[in-house]
Parts: C-alpha cells; sequence; structure tokens
C-alpha cells in the first residue's frame, strides 16, 4: 500500500507533538513566557514574514493603545474569527479514519468496478461514523442511527457509500426528508432537546407517517445505542446496480459485517456513558487504531436479478424494506481495514465530503426515489458547507487517480488548467482532456416510461409487515429492550394524543408490543390504526437479532478492573495476561490516579480515578481488592455503583472475597449468574473466557 500522506499538508508532518519536560522558555518584561528555539520551524505569519513576539499586541507605549498597524495580531484574530463552517445539517457529530479496502473475491463476472477485479488487490478508503440528530458538540451515545460513509479512492475515481448502521430508512420519498429532520431536531421554539427523538414533535410527525414503522422498530433497539463503531454493521440500504465490461447489470444491496461482531450497549448504560465520556465512541476507535487493533468489517453483496425482484414481496426500490439474508444470500468480496488515524480533525474529518452521486463505473443507480434525491442534496450541501465548489480539489475529497478537466476558478481555485484550452471540442495542438466513449462512465440504459405525476407506487403501500418480522425475529431480551425504549420515549411526549396514535400502530406490528408499551405509560390500547395493506406475517430471520448473532469472545473488548492497596499482584498479571490472550484489553481503575501500593509492596499505576472510569465504561469488571481497601471503597459512592451497575447492566463480575463488603453495600448478591471469585490464577483465566458471552441476560429482571 502506498504510503498516502504526502497527499496531506506538509505542516501535518512536522506538528506532531512529541511528549516533553517542561520545554524552555524565558521571562520577558511582564513575567509573560516567550519560548524561542533554533531547531524549531520559524514561526511566520500566513504571509510567511517571521514573527519575532507572539505574546504581546503591538502597542503605543507599553501601557498604551494597540495599534492598527499590527498585521501579525489582526491576521491571526481574523483568521480564528473565522474558523468554524456550517456544521453538517445532519450527521453533524462524526469521527473518522483512513485504512483501505481489499478484494477477497473478485466479481468481475459482475461489475467493471476496480476495487473487484483482482482478489488481493487494495483500494485506500476514508470512512467517517456519525449520529444525525445531535450537533457537532452532542454526545456518542444518543438513541439514533449512525452514518457509515465510506469513501473509495479507486482507480477510476471516487466512490462513495453514504450508508447507515441500519438496513432501511424512514421514508419513502425524499420531499419528506426536511420533514423527519425538522422533527426530530431542537424543537424550533425552546431550542431543545438537544440529539433525541423522545420529544413531541418528532413522534407526532412518526405518528402521521405509517411508512417509518420498520425504521421505527430498528432504532428502539439496541442497534440505535451500539457499544461501539467497531461493532456495527454498515448498509448501503438502497439498491444498487453492478455493471460489467458487457453492460449487464444486477442489483446489489451493500453490507459491511464488523470482524469482532455486533453489540450494544443497555439504555441506562448509554444514558450513564453520556455523562462519564461524551466521547466514547470516538476514543474507542482512536485508542483501537492508536493500538494497533485495526478495526475490520467484511464487505459482503446480496446480488439479484429482475426476476428475484419481480418475486420478492416488497418493492426493491423501497427503502423502508430490506431483503432478509434468508431470502438473498450475503456473498464476502473484500474485506476494509482501519489503519490510521487523521492528523487533523479538520482537515480530514469535518471537510471530507460524501456524496451518493459519487460512483465510478461498474456501480450504477436504480430509481430508488430516496437514492435519487440524495443525488441532488449531497452535491448542494457540501457546496454550502465547504464554501464554493473546489471542495473537490481538498486532499481528503480529491481523487487519488489522475483527474483532468475544464472546470476552473470559483472560491479557492486550487487546480486551474494549464494551457490555452479550456473548453472543448477545441482545435489546439495540447488541447487537454477528452472523453473516452468506451472506457467513460456510461449509465445503464434502463428503458423509462409512464406519466408524468406525484404518485407513490402501491407497491411501497405495506408499512407494518417487515416491522413486525423485524421485532418478532429478535431474543426476549431485545424485545423488551425495544418495548423499554418505546415506552422511555413516549413518556416524553407531552400530548397524550400522540402517545395513543402510536400505540394504534404498534397494534398493527405486534399486539404483545402495543399491550407491553400501554402497559408501560400506563394507558388503555386504543383501536389499531387502518393500515394502507394489512400486514401479513412473514417468516423470522434470525440475522436481525444482534443476540442470536452474538461473537462469543472477548476479543476487541474492554475489562476494567478495579483495585485497592493491599490488592494481590499476582492476580492483576494472571488478568492482564488472560484478557491479552483473548484479543481484549484492560484498564486500571483505583481510589486515586496515582495507583495502588499492592500486598508486595510494589506500585501499580491506574488508568482512572474511581469516579473518572466508572464500570459503564467496560464490557465486563472485576474487583481486586485487599481487605482494607474494599472497606474503603464501601464508603465511596462511586465505588458502591461501579458494583451495582455493573450487576445491573447484566456484565460478567469477577472478585476476591476481600471485596465482598463492598458487594453487600451495593445491595449485589455475590452468589448471582455471571459473578466470579478470584481465589487463584486459573480463575481469572476462566472468568475471561466466560466474559465472552458478553452480558448475563438472565439477570434481567
Ligand atoms: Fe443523508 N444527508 N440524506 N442519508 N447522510 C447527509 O450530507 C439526505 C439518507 C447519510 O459522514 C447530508 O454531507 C437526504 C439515507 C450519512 O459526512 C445531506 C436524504 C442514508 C451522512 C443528506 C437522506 C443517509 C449523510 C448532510 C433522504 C443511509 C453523513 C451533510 C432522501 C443510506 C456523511 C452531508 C458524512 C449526510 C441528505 C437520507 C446517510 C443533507 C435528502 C437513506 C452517513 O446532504
Amino acid at each position: 500500500m502506498p504510503d498516502d500522506r504526502t497527499l496531506y499538508h506538509p505542516t501535518a508532518q512536522t506538528q506532531k507533538t512529541a511528549e516533553s519536560d517542561t520545554p524552555p522558555a524565558e521571562a520577558g518584561n511582564g513575567g509573560e513566557l516567550h519560548q524561542s528555539n533554533p531547531d524549531a520551524p520559524r514561526m511566520t505569519t500566513a504571509q510567511g514574514s517571521p514573527v519575532s513576539d507572539d505574546q504581546n499586541t503591538l502597542r503605543g507605549g507599553e501601557r498604551g493603545p494597540a495599534l492598527m498597524e499590527d498585521f501579525h495580531f489582526r491576521e491571526k484574530i481574523f483568521h480564528f474569527d473565522h474558523e468554524r463552517i456550517p456544521e453538517r445539517v445532519v450527521h453533524a457529530r462524526g469521527y473518522g479514519a483512513h485504512g483501505y479496502f481489499e478484494c477477497t473475491e473478485a466479481i468481475p463476472n459482475l461489475t467493471r468496478a476496480s476495487p473487484f477485479q483482482e482478489s488481493g488487490k487494495q483500494t485506500p478508503v476514508f470512512v467517517r461514523f456519525s449520529t444525525v440528530a445531535g450537533s457537532k458538540g452532542s454526545f456518542d451515545l444518543a438513541r439514533d442511527v449512525r452514518g457509515f460513509a465510506v469513501k473509495m479512492y479507486t482507480d477510476e475515481g471516487n466512490w462513495d457509500l453514504v450508508g447507515n448502521n441500519i438496513p432501511v430508512f424512514f421514508i419513502q420519498d425524499p420531499i419528506k426528508f426536511p420533514d423527519l429532520i425538522h422533527s426530530v431536531k431542537p424543537e424550533p421554539d425552546r431550542g431543545f432537546p438537544q440529539a433525541q427523538s423522545a420529544h413531541d414533535n418528532f413522534w407526532d410527525f412518526i405518528s402521521l407517517m405509517p411508512e417509518a414503522m420498520h425504521m421505527i422498530m430498528w432504532i428502539m433497539s439496541d442497534r440505535a445505542i451500539p457499544r461501539s463503531f467497531r461493532f456495527m454493521e454498515g448498509f448501503g440500504v438502497h439498491t444498487f446496480r453492478l455493471i460489467n465490461a458487457e453492460g449487464e447489470s444486477h442489483f446489489v444491496k451493500f453490507h459491511w459485517k464488523p470482524k469482532l461482531g455486533l453489540q450494544s450497549v443497555v439504555w441506562d448504560e448509554a444514558v450513564k456513558i453520556n455523562g462519564a465520556d461524551p466521547d466514547f465512541h470516538r476514543r474507542d476507535l482512536w485508542d483501537a487504531i492508536q493500538n494497533g487493533d485495526f478495526p475490520e468489517w467484511e464487505l459482503g453483496v446480496q446480488v439479484f436479478d429482475e426476476a428475484f425482484a419481480d418475486r420478492f414481496e416488497f418493492d426493491v426500490l423501497d427503502a423502508t424494506k430490506l431483503i432478509p439474508e434468508e431470502d438473498c444470500p450475503i456473498r464476502i468480496v473484500g474485506r476494509m481495514v482501519l489503519t490510521r488515524t487523521v492528523d487533523n480533525f479538520f482537515a480530514e474529518t469535518e471537510q471530507v465530503a460524501f456524496c451518493t452521486q459519487n460512483i465510478v463505473p461498474g456501480i450504477d443507480f436504480t430509481n430508488d426515489p430516496l437514492l435519487q434525491g440524495r443525488n441532488f442534496s449531497y452535491l448542494d450541501t457540501q457546496t454550502k458547507r465547504l464554501g464554493g465548489p473546489n471542495f473537490t480539489l481538498i486532499p481528503i475529497n480529491a481523487p487519488r487517480c489522475p483527474f483532468h478537466h475544464f472546470q476552473q476558478d470559483g472560491h479557492m481555485a486550487m487546480h486551474n488548467p494549464a494551457g490555452r484550452a479550456n473548453y472543448e471540442p477545441n482545435s489546439w495542438a495540447q488541447g487537454g482532456p477528452r472523453p473516452d466513449p468506451k472506457g467513460g462512465f456510461s449509465s445503464y440504459p434502463e428503458e423509462l416510461g409512464g406519466a408524468k405525476r406525484r404518485l407513490r407506487p402501491e407497491s411501497f403501500a405495506d408499512h407494518y409487515s417487515q416491522a413486525r418480522q423485524f421485532y418478532r425475529s429478535q431474543t426476549t431480551v431485545e424485545q423488551r429492550h425495544i418495548a423499554n425504549a418505546l415506552t422511555f420515549e413516549l413518556s416524553k411526549c407531552v400530548v397524550e394524543n400522540i402517545r395513543l396514535r402510536i400505540l394504534s400502530h404498534l397494534r398493527l406490528v405486534d399486539e404483545g408490543l402495543a399491550r407491553m408499551v400501554a402497559d408501560g405509560l400506563g394507558h388503555e390500547l386504543p383501536e389499531a390504526a387502518t393500515p394502507a395493506r394489512a400486514p401479513v406475517d412473514l417468516r423470522g430471520s434470525d440475522k436481525l437479532s444482534i443476540l442470536k448473532n452474538g461473537p462469543k469472545s472477548f476479543r476487541g473488548r474492554k475489562l476494567g478492573i478495579l483495585v485497592t492497596d493491599g490488592m494481590d499482584r499476582g492476580l492483576l498479571d494472571a488478568l492482564k495476561e488472560a484478557v491479552e490472550a483473548e484479543g481484549g484489553m484492560i484498564e486500571i481503575v483505583a481510589p486515586k490516579v496515582g495507583g495502588v501500593i499492592t500486598s508486595g509492596g510494589d506500585r501499580v499505576q491506574a488508568n482512572q480515578k474511581i469516579d473518572g472510569g466508572p464500570s459503564v465504561l467496560y464490557d465486563a469488571v472485576a474487583i481486586v481488592a485487599g481487605e482494607d481497601g474494599a472497606k474503603d471503597l464501601r464508603t465511596m459512592l462511586p465505588g458502591r455503583q461501579f458494583v451495582a451497575d455493573a450487576f445491573g447492566h447484566c456484565k460478567f463480575i469477577a472478585m476476591t472475597t476481600e471485596a465482598a463488603p463492598l458487594f453487600e453495600a451495593a445491595g449485589v448478591d455475590i452468589n448471582a449468574e455471571g459473578i466470579m471469585t478470584l481465589d487463584d490464577l486459573q480463575s481469572a483465566a476462566e472468568f475471561v473466557r466466560s466474559c465472552g458471552s458478553l452480558r448475563v441476560w438472565n439477570r434481567m429482571v
């Protein structure tokens, strides 16, 4: 893989900060510190003029007024004043990383797209994960869809697969997108709530949009509170086309499958994580890549033809429907590995501009109306957000293959055509680029016809059958989570009628679900809504459940070990070794961040002080306490909460016998399922193996 880093701004390489001791500095006239270092690059203005003093503005007299001619000050403040660009209107909060896509099964018979031509071929990628509703500064664990946008820098241009972690969408027609987003964003008069769908406007809108009911099942499920980006699937959502060199077309749906398996947190955990670490997901991605534990997904394709599309129960152009894997299997054709964090968040993650219309020869659109609408929206929004048409020249957005065209000028033009020709056709000897009728992109020549009308196809009219299929394909635990989420969200709606209208839709999804939610809210069940088309019972699809597809391994997960003075160093080491052997990691939590003194008298440094490292941040926990240490912990609220939360969130817990008083104070029965005593080194390894099941769901009441 060539190192693409040289494509970035040169300062990115020189600014890497190394940890250092207190750097040398000289005190100035007023005691302020001046750093000068002949070995460091010389500071200049943006015009390149060397700077002598970056601590003081230019003044008329020591205590006199500032002078207008201070060009260094004015340039610095002016630039600062312009640092912000409009945040994305949706998906504002996101986090990106670089990596590569590697083809593992060539499919030239299906597509001429260059990433799929040979097995082993690598194509550089940039990926950005995001939440949808919250603003840029919101928290990571909102109940929300996650964006999963991949930019592949192929040999024949950039291919953007701008997907989500949920395979369906709320609406069937793009004209409703502004309404959907207005309804979920903070209400316009009060300016809240932030990053939440639990409010009247959202549920009011949804209650009047029965087509959203399938997506509602997904966002009320644990899919909407993933453990981290590394444990989520990604979906292209729409039906696309694959076109081979002969011009033959197959329909395709794209799927990203995480190598570490799927995992989510529980709602109470999500709420607490948002307080303890609002950057939980981005930190997780950063840490994993920095530790060389590169996140990986397989790319799968569901390929089908017109005949399948005709006999499938639903319209393959309807983005509120999926095709169950059981009906059309997924074929793995490649893998994506994220290997490098960004050098600069703004330059890369913020300025990256995904556009659904960025496709390459071998891929094509279908008439999915949402996809067609998106093809207008993304280019338009990037132009507004990045300030003009030349955002395609920003390094993160520029193709990595040669590109030649006659587009010119505009704000921030950085790549104007050289020479005389800036139009085509022309008769100049060096007349610039020419189209390639054979090798260039050509659209699939689909026959079109029909009257020009604003009319929703009748084939889009079933709004409940797949919602029911999704709900009924879940485990009991997952169904309970969906019911709890709906109850919570609707309990935040002040207007009773809105709650009742949603209940009337839920009755068409599943009577049991409707009853559970009605009970939780304290309402009688209203009449069922009148469906445009009566729902039917579809066969269950196990692949829709997270828990039925559990990874059964602690790989990529984190064990939080709460330690105290007097603890047994051997046990700690045994836990660490066992976790690392499984491919997981540990974090040490202690009453003080400086660490603890073991029974053998040596010091163990902590990663977190107890109130900064609550158990919600870990997949499983161990309490390795000495006798006095455990007694001290008992008196600390964060100590008791560490244990009580881990238990309440159904986590595996290991403990030394000395820790028993802490459990008692936390109200946790040490004989409960999933709590193991660490009495010897062997038990540490056994505990870590059992953690592979991730949660003790039987504990859920
Ligand atoms: Fe988007 N969407 N979207 N969307 N979307 C945007 O483009 C839009 C939809 C998705 O990390 C915007 O750059 C319309 C489906 C992702 O930068 C905007 C419709 C899916 C991202 C936009 C949809 C997505 C966006 C806002 C209905 C899953 C973030 C900022 C027709 C397949 C990409 C921006 C990133 C971003 C419009 C529906 C995924 C306004 C009109 C369906 C992952 O252009």
